[in-house]
């Protein structure tokens, strides 16, 4: 049973052992096929077509099972890592410990947005970006240049105060529900705003090649939790004959093991401290 904990409390030596393990997967070729998956599936989702990662019901537990994953793989390096998770609700300055030189390294510089602190900056030659949309092979950041802020403790509530999970059409037009105004793109925008907020790669499909991503992921996915412990009878929908989306008990792919209903509970895999 693994604790996921604020990355603001790590230890130094939790915070030494997160990047390590980060590091040996990009090392191994692990970590890039995770963001191949990432982007194949930010490409894949429509909302008028099949949608399995983004702008549907299985957002939210299509992410868990890709957090899972990824914590595993980290673990097969250094089994007592565990996830982190980024609230940026009080986290919400580049001076922020997330940010410093011995955990994931500051913005990018001006101009071209490239990371030069930190473990996964370019000139380390620890950290080319292999799996891309341009020919830019270096990790870049831009905070808050889109003009886009940070979600703020009460935009959070306003979204955990969501009494349903999900509605139709099921998409990113979906009027309410904890989903949908979770994932961003109605109401006041949580998931999606934060991705621009951060910028340059954090704003494209291959976002995972910021490892920012996992932290951020980890901390909607604590969201999803508490707003799953508030209302247990709550669930997850469709239930099922829905076309195009992953009902309740559908598999999900890429991994075709798991449903949303195998997912809705991670109490076996790990706590939020
Ligand atoms: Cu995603
Ligand atoms: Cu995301």
């Amino acid at each position: 049973m693994g604790i996921r904990k604020n990355q603001r409390d790590l230890t130094p030596t939790e915070r030494r052992a997160f990047v390590d393990a980060v590091l040996a997967l990009k090392r191994s070729g692990v970590y890039d096929q995770f963001v191949r998956t990432h982007n194949d599936f930010i490409l894949g989702d429509t909302d008028t077509g099949n949608r399995v990662g983004h702008r549907s019901p299985s957002f939210l537990p299509w992410h868990r099972q890709f957090l899972l994953e990824f914590e595993r793989a980290l673990q097969a390096v250094d089994p007592a890592v565990n996830l982190p998770y980024w609230d940026w609700t009080t986290d919400r300055s580049a001076t922020s410990s997330l940010w410093s030189p011995d955990f994931l390294g500051g913005n990018g510089r001006s101009g071209d947005g490239q990371i030069t602190t930190g473990p996964f900056a370019y000139a380390t030659g620890n950290w080319p970006l292999s799996v891309r949309v341009d020919s830019r092979s270096y990790l870049r950041r831009q905070f808050g240049a889109a003009g886009q802020s940070l979600p703020t403790s009460s935009q959070v509530a306003t979204v955990l105060a969501q009494t349903g999970y999900d509605v139709a059409p099921w998409n990113s037009t979906s009027a309410s529900g904890f989903r949908n105004l979770v994932e961003g793109w109605r109401g006041p925008n949580l998931h999606n705003r934060v991705h621009v907020w951060v910028g340059g790669t954090m704003a494209t499909g291959v976002s995972p090649n910021d490892p920012v991503f996992w932290l951020h992921h980890c901390h909607v996915d604590k969201l999803w939790s508490n707003w799953q412990r508030a209302r247990p009878s709550a669930g997850y929908l469709p239930t099922g004959g829905t076309a195009n989306v992953v009902d309740l008990h559908d598999v999900m792919s890429p991994w075709n093991t798991v449903s949303p209903a195998d997912l809705l509970s991670h109490d076996a895999w790990y706590t939020y401290a």
